[in-house]
Formats: structure tokens, C-alpha cells, sequence
């Protein structure tokens, strides 16, 4: 088995999905977190390949890319990934969808000090990426034969999605409500069914 190492800020962010999906195929990791400080002294000295976490550690050689470190795991957990081509490319599609358009989209607002601004962002981001990334994602899943984007298994996409839909749903984000994923119902289940999922009822009461 491989020694791993998942360094990333102490916060869920883009390593959580990584953690969960970890935790449900029993891969043992340490899991490295960082105090903002800390992580800008370890980039300064230039710990991280691109200067951005997550990176895992695999027996000590440094990879980075949120989507490539899931599919790792998968590939090696044996699990939280279809065999079928189709439902791959739903799974690939969904994970860069939420990982990569959505993230970025969002990032702005979330270092947005001014509370005015900041909202006036936010509306921007409900009405524009947010809006398209929620109406592409109810769609990939209308093509799916479960709640889920590969079907009726749990897939790491739906780590990143679920933690993402649940974010929205929690009206944590100033300007961002639930009622913003009323017109989504399979994306609401997709989160219900991640959050009734054995594995992650035990990672969470961890
Ligand atoms: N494409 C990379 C993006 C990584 C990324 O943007 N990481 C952010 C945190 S979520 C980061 O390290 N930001 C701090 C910085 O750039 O110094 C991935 O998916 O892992």
C-alpha cells in the first residue's frame, strides 16, 4: 500500500472530496492541514510543485490537480468510479464542472471584503456560472440511471458535487440561498442520497 500524504489548508475546500473518498475505500493518509501562515511560508520556500494545495504525496513524489488525485484513489480503491464509457464521461464531465468552472467562478467573492461588493458579486455568480453549472449538472443527471452521475453508485464527482450542493443549501455564503437549487431536484437528491451513503454517515460522525 502506498504512504500518502494530502497536504491542503485546514478547511473542507477542494481536499475534502479527496479526504471522503480516501476514508470510504480505507486507504490510511496523513492528513496534513495548514494554517494560512504556515501554507505561505511552505510556498515561499516552494513546497508545492504550482504553488497551490492540494498536493498528495504518493511515497514521498508530489502530485497536484484535485481531479487527477480523485481518480487516483478510485483507481487504486477499486471504487467511486463506473466501468461503463458513458457513464465515465458523465462522472469526468461533472467532477471538471463543479471542480474547475464552479470553483473558479465562486473563488472571486469568497476574498471580497467590502459586504456590498461582495453581494453584488454573488448576484452575478447566482445569475451567470452558478446558474449554468446547477442547469448542466440536473442535466448530466437526467441522463443517469440513479441519484447519482455515473448511476445507482456513489462516484467521486459526486463527492465534489454533493459538497458543493450542500455548501449552496447551507446559506453559508452570503447572497447564496437554498431556494437557488429549488429548480434542481435530482441535484438535491444527489446530495441527500451522498448524505444517507453508509461510508459518509461514518466519516462524518468521525
Ligand atoms: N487546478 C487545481 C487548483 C488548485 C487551487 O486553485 N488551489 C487553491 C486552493 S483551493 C490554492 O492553493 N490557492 C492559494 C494560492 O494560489 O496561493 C486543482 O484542482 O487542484
Amino acid at each position: 500500500m502506498p504512504s500518502l500524504k494530502l497536504t491542503y489548508f485546514d478547511s473542507p475546500g477542494r481536499a475534502e472530496p479527496i479526504r471522503v473518498a480516501l476514508f470510504m475505500v480505507g486507504l490510511p493518509f496523513e492528513d496534513h492541514r495548514l494554517k494560512f501562515p504556515q501554507y505561505m511560508e511552505s510556498k515561499a520556500r516552494g513546497d508545492f510543485p504550482l504553488g497551490a494545495v492540494p498536493v498528495l504525496e504518493v511515497d514521498g513524489v508530489k502530485f497536484t490537480q484535485t481531479a487527477a488525485m480523485l481518480r487516483y484513489v478510485a483507481r487504486i480503491g477499486g471504487a467511486l468510479y463506473p466501468a461503463d464509457a458513458l457513464a465515465a464521461l458523465r462522472v469526468d464531465s461533472a467532477l471538471d464542472t463543479f471542480n474547475d468552472t464552479l470553483s473558479h467562478a465562486l473563488l472571486p467573492s469568497l476574498f471580497e471584503r467590502d459586504p456590498a461588493k461582495k453581494l453584488a458579486m454573488r448576484a452575478e455568480f447566482a445569475a451567470g456560472p452558478m446558474k449554468l453549472v446547477l442547469a448542466y449538472a440536473e442535466g448530466l443527471l437526467a441522463g443517469s440511471d440513479g441519484p447519482f452521475f455515473g448511476g445507482q453508485e456513489l462516484s467521486i464527482a459526486d463527492l465534489v458535487a454533493a459538497l458543493q450542493v450542500l455548501q449552496i443549501r447551507s446559506g453559508t455564503l452570503d447572497g447564496i440561498t437554498a431556494d437557488m437549487l429549488s429548480p434542481y431536484p435530482r441535484l438535491n437528491a444527489l446530495a441527500d442520497a451522498y448524505l444517507a451513503d453508509e461510508r459518509v454517515i461514518a466519516y462524518r460522525s468521525r
